[in-house]
């Protein structure tokens, strides 16, 4: 691996711009914004690119959306030239590919690696932004775009006891470059979220003993996943402009097949083959099955139940099977793909202890207190989450117009224009963002749509002069009350999740992503640019003088 930091031009002076994360998001602004002429620098905490896919290294991590359409598609020749080799990738595929990426197109020489950043300050004077890492370094750049992803600020519960526990304890999102060997051990795993869903099964089959500690029972469709079919491979690749526009065009910008608008407007026969076709092909497509899940209790039950029953035909011990039954609304927290999930409760050495109600009250040196029982446990393991969204900007001290701080105006929720950039806040950019349809969607399109979109309002601000662009806090505050009113209209908006921050003590209940479906809100973001940037506001190079929003002659 290349690392730049000893040998990247320009190290602690002025940048155009600086890109916070060298996930997908960030890798694909580099590119971009290099290919604009402008020198860029990227910081990075972690020691190597691919974001969420170099830190959640968790045994059995692997992508729940299929890769053929979970990749880039801004270059054709990547696009034709990597080979995937399974439908559901595993985490070392996706940073392998991560790093060919890098490779490819020469983005290590401008990537810091191990720098985290902790403070982000606008200079009205100077006209640009000071980013200051942990280890005190400060660079300063015209324009700061925060590709800091949804889900990467670690939720990490605050359990008495927890540092004077004798064993190890691990978060699946910042599991051990070396990887971690539990045989012989008695492990726990607390969370029965997408990382517990896909570490469990094979903690158990290596672990002495394991036992889950679950706060909420998940649905769980099978991944079924399987080595690529060459034929299929070139069938995809041959059609690739094709299908991609296909998947774009769809709400949640995957390619999935759709089925009919309402579960109720079929007979249950009718309705059961359909779930059960789904079941049996694996995945996230079950989600498709039925347009009217997130606003109709009696279609959304028929989906719960059906797989209900599943979970009641694969354990083997009824109250288990009860236990690990979800209660809640299907689709209310993200929907989770498996493999042996539900068979693994059929194990002699898995236990499930329920936590809904008798919650974990402390850890002891050796193990786990629940209510009067004590689980002794060698090794915990945290699935626990993230502080979705909002997390990985409010860890960053970030400071803007007249010292304004994220973090205070952020107090009740996030604020933010189309989720791409912030009154207050010039020339910051977010990479889905919250107000963005972000993790509703196939993250590495709207990704993909989100670069492309300041890639572009960049190249427009410097042919026509201007230096600083910051969104009208009436454009903002309509975008949000926007994005609140389509939530209202979903049953997703009205159960616990980290969609809405409930999994994070003292988080404000805010539903967070844009529910309105990918191409309304590349519509959107194309409408404002149609209209001379509504919305935004501007200033040029000269006299810094604003001009509401249309610029253009
Ligand atoms: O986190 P989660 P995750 N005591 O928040 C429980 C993406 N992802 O890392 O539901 C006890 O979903 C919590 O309980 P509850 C994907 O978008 C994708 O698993 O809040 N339990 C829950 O069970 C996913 O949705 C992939 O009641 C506590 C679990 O911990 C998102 O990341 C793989 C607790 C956390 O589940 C997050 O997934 C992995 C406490 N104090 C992740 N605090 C793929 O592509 C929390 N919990 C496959």
């Amino acid at each position: 691996m290349t690392n730049a930091n000893d040998n990247a031009a320009g190290a602690g002076t002025d940048f155009d711009a600086i890109v916070v994360g060298a996930g997908f998001a960030g890798m694909y602004m580099l590119h971009r914004l290099r290919g604009q002429g402008m020198r860029v620098r990227v910081l990075e905490a972690g020691s190597s690119v691919g974001g969420t896919w170099y830190w959640n290294r968790y045994p059995g991590a692997r992508v729940d959306t299929e890769t053929m359409f979970y990749s880039y598609q801004f270059s054709s020749e990547l696009e034709q030239e990597w080979e995937w080799t399974e439908r559901y990738p595993s985490q070392q595929e996706l940073h392998a590919y991560a790093r060919h990426v890098a490779d490819r197109f020469g983005l290590w020489p401008d990537i810091q690696f191990e720098s985290p950043v902790v403070k982000s300050t606008w200079s009205e004077n100077r006209q640009n932004w000071t980013v200051e890492t942990a280890d005190g370094t400060s660079l300063t750049a015209r324009y700061c775009v925060m590709a800091t992803g949804c889900l990467s600020a670690v939720n990490t519960p605050t359990y008495k006891g927890l540092e004077d526990f004798s064993g190890s304890v691990y978060h699946t999102a910042r599991w051990p470059e070396d990887g971690v060997d539990f045989s012989g051990l008695r492990v726990a795993v607390i969370g029965t979220g997408s990382s517990g869903v896909q570490s469990i099964p094979v903690i158990a089959e290596q672990a002495k003993h394991l036992t889950v500690f679950q706060r909420t029972g998940n649905y769980v469709i099978p991944a079924h996943n399987r080595a690529l079919d060459p034929e299929k491979v070139a069938e995809i690749k041959a059609n690739y402009p094709a299908l991609r526009a296909k998947a774009r065009a769809s709400f949640s910008g995957n390619y999935f097949p759709v089925g009919g608008p309402s579960a109720m407007a079929v007979s249950e026969d009718e309705r059961n083959r359909e779930y059960e076709s789904r079941w049996q092909e694996g995945g996230l497509a079950f989600m498709a099955a039925y347009a009217d899940f997130m606003t109709s209790e009696e279609a959304n039950e028929t989906a719960s139940e059906f797989i209900r029953n599943k979970i009641r035909g694969i354990v083997k011990d009824p109250t288990m099977a009860e236990l690990l039954a979800p209660k809640q609304l299907f689709m209310c927290k993200r929907l989770c793909v498996g493999t042996d999930y539900y068979e693994t409760y059929n194990r002699d050495n898995v236990t499930l202890v329920d936590v809904s109600e008798t919650v974990i009250d402390e850890i002891l040196p050796e193990g786990i207190r629940v209510g009067e029982t004590v689980y002794d446990v060698d090794a915990i393991v945290l699935a626990t989450g993230f502080d979705a969204m909002t997390g990985a900007l409010k860890r960053i001290d970030i400071r803007g117009v007249d010292n304004a701080s994220l973090r205070d105006l952020w107090e009740d929720g996030p604020r933010a224009y189309l989720g791409l950039a912030i009154s207050k806040f010039p020339n910051l950019f977010m990479i889905t963002g919250p107000g963005s349809p972000s993790v509703l969607t196939n993250m590495i399109p709207s990704i993909e749509q989100h670069v492309d979109w300041i890639t572009d309002c960049l190249a427009d601000m410097r042919a026509r002069g201007m230096s600083r662009i910051e969104p009208e806090p009436d454009a903002q505050e309509a975008w949000v009350a926007h994005v609140n009113e389509i939530a209202d209209l979903s049953m997703r908006s009205t159960c616990s999740s980290w969609y809405l921050g409930s999994n994070v003590d003292g988080k404000p209940r805010v539903f967070m992503p844009y529910i309105g479906g990918f191409p309304a809100y590349v519509r959107k973001c194309e409408e404002v640019v149609e209209a001379g940037y509504a919305g935004f506001s501007f200033a040029e190079h000269a006299n810094h003088s604003f001009m509401r929003c249309g610029y253009r002659p």
